[in-house]
This record gives structure tokens, C-alpha cells and sequence, in this order.
């Protein structure tokens, strides 16, 4: 029976491996980690959302992380995994951490796109999307990550439902994505910082993706950028290209760190992990360990700016 002790977080866990993980790790340490279900997948798996902070009698104010809005993005759940682990073993040492969880709690999504990410590890290895059916075609699956309410399938967005950026019938027709959008729309007062994960092409993202205007807070959300480019630069030295979806990679409509920065959270950040190409999707799992250690910097880095504002 799988459990904390017994769990890989160097390798690329199944979707059952990573639901047992996250069963035990959550009663691991009752201080400190809870867990509840935020809605269930198109195919019935539950959305199971870990919320790490130290037990307060107030509210506090939180940081959002998802993993695994790409079904094929493997390293994206790793680090979530590795994230969970390194923050309940460096609590009451760690400096930093352990102000970060007495002040404020970060809410984990461990793997957004369940159904998807299954579907990689069992038939096709290069799945993006989700895994429903859509009316009139024969064709599966919407990009979770253009089905978001911000100009939603106005540009870098396909209404086919055969493409891989497909937008989806409506805004959050998909239930992974409105159970997650209802979950933040619920807490919004509390959310201050939206953190998602994705790979690959080593960028650090911040809106806007669906319009080349600049955010009303452009500056800050450089600023804090640029310092968590620092911070994970300063490990292996792997480079990061920092700045606006828009103008850094491509147009493209529907993503969730608009939708949640337009919301009003304005710590809205997009994470592209290793590496820039050479194995893509299919990044080893000897990589997994450093991509996860030099990621944790930068994380950190934005969780202590949001802390101190
Ligand atoms: N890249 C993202 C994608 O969904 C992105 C880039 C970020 C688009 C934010 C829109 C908003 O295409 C990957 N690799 O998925
Ligand atoms: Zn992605």
C-alpha cells in the first residue's frame, strides 16, 4: 500500500499511485494538510484539492497551484507532488516555508486534467486535452486551457473539435474546469496568488495571453517575474524567458491565469518547465529532481512576495 514513505517523487506516477499518495499524504500530518473534493472528472474521478498550512482559528489569505491541465505535461504533476512533499518536510525548518504556512495556506490541485493525464499513461502518450465527448463529432476532448471565460475562443483557439486547442462548446463546458473556476470564485477574497503549471519551453507567463494590452499591474507582475527568474536560475542555471503570454509566446484565448487575474487575482503566473525542446513532453525522469528543486525557488520567491504585500 502506497504511502508518503514509499512514494516516488522522481519518478512519473500513475493517476492510481498519485490518488493513493494522496489519500495518505493528506492524513500524514493533520496539522498541517487537509483535503477535499472540489467536484469529480468527465469519467468520474474526483477532484481532490490539498490545502497545506498550519491550523489557524482566522482566515488566511492563500495561494492557489494546479498541475496537469495538460494530460501529456508529466513533470507539471511531479512538481505539485514534489511541492507537497518539500513543504511538509521543510516546515519548522525552513525558514521561509514555515512563515509561509503560519501565515497563509496554498491549496494544491495535484492533477487538474485526470481523465486526460490517465489516457497518457494507458493509449496515447502525446494527449493535451480532456476526454469529452463532443456533440456531432467523432472527435474527443476540449483544451482545458482555452475554455476559461477570458475572450474565450477569440484567438489562439479553435472551435474544431478535432484540434488540439479546441475551446469547447462554451466556457467552462468542461466540469474539470468549472468545478476548479467555481472552487476560486467561492474563495476569491481569499486568493491572492494563482500559480499554474505546465510544460514545456521554460517560461514564467503572466497575463495577458488573450490580448497584447498590457495588465493594469504590467509592472509588479514583471517585477516579482524577474525575481523568481533569478531565484531559479541561481541553482543549475537553467534560463527562463520571463513576460505577458501574449507577446512571449503566442495569442491565445481561454487560459486560466487571465481568467483568474481578470477575477481579481492578481498574482496570476503560468509556469512552462524544462526543458526548451530537446525531449519536450518527454522530459526523463533523471530531470525531475533538479526541475522540481529549481522550481521550488521560484515558487517561493513569488509565495514570499505575496506573503509581504
Ligand atoms: N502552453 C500554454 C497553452 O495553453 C498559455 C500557453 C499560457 C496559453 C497561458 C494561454 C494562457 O498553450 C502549453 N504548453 O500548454
Ligand atoms: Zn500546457
Amino acid at each position: 500500500k502506497p504511502s508518503p514513505r514509499t512514494h516516488s517523487y522522481t519518478k512519473y506516477n500513475s493517476w492510481d499511485k498519485i490518488q493513493s499518495w494522496i489519500a495518505s499524504i493528506s492524513s500524514s500530518n493533520p496539522g498541517l494538510i487537509s483535503k477535499q473534493v472540489i467536484g469529480s472528472t468527465y469519467e468520474g474521478r474526483p477532484m481532490t484539492l490539498l490545502k497545506l498550512g498550519k491550523m489557524s482559528s482566522s482566515t488566511k489569505p492563500a495561494i492557489f497551484m494546479d498541475c496537469g491541465i495538460h494530460a501529456r505535461e508529466w513533470i507539471s504533476p511531479a512538481f505539485c507532488q514534489w511541492f507537497v512533499m518539500e513543504a511538509l518536510s521543510t516546515y519548522g525548518t525552513d525558514a521561509q516555508m514555515t512563515s509561509l504556512l503560519d501565515q497563509m495556506d496554498v491549496f494544491v490541485l495535484p492533477v487538474f486534467n485526470i481523465d486526460g493525464y490517465d489516457y497518457t499513461h494507458k493509449t496515447n502518450r502525446m494527449w493535451r486535452k480532456t476526454r469529452s465527448r463532443n456533440s456531432g463529432s467523432s472527435c474527443i476532448g476540449t483544451d482545458p486551457n482555452r475554455n476559461w471565460n477570458a475572450g474565450w475562443c477569440t484567438v489562439g483557439a479553435s472551435s474544431n473539435p478535432c484540434s488540439d486547442t479546441f475551446c469547447g462548446q462554451t466556457p467552462e463546458s468542461e466540469i474539470e474546469v468549472k468545478n476548479v473556476a467555481d472552487f476560486i470564485r467561492r474563495n476569491k477574497s481569499i486568493i491572492k496568488s494563482y500559480i499554474t503549471v505546465h510544460s514545456y519551453s521554460q517560461l514564467l507567463l503572466f497575463p495577458y495571453s488573450y490580448t497584447y494590452d498590457l495588465a493594469a499591474d504590467h509592472s509588479e507582475l514583471l517585477k516579482v517575474a524577474e525575481g523568481a527568474s533569478v531565484a531559479l536560475n541561481s541553482l543549475h542555471g537553467t534560463r527562463y524567458t520571463i513576460g505577458p503570454g501574449a507577446a512571449t509566446i503566442y495569442l491565445a484565448a481561454g487560459g486560466s491565469d487571465d481568467w483568474a487575474y481578470d477575477l481579481g487575482v492578481k498574482y496570476s503566473y503560468t509556469f512552462e518547465l524544462r526543458d526548451t525542446g530537446r525531449y519536450g513532453f518527454l522530459l526523463p525522469e533523471s530531470q525531475i529532481k533538479p526541475t522540481c528543486e529549481e522550481t521550488m525557488l521560484a515558487v517561493k520567491y513569488i509565495a514570499a512576495y505575496v506573503q509581504s504585500v
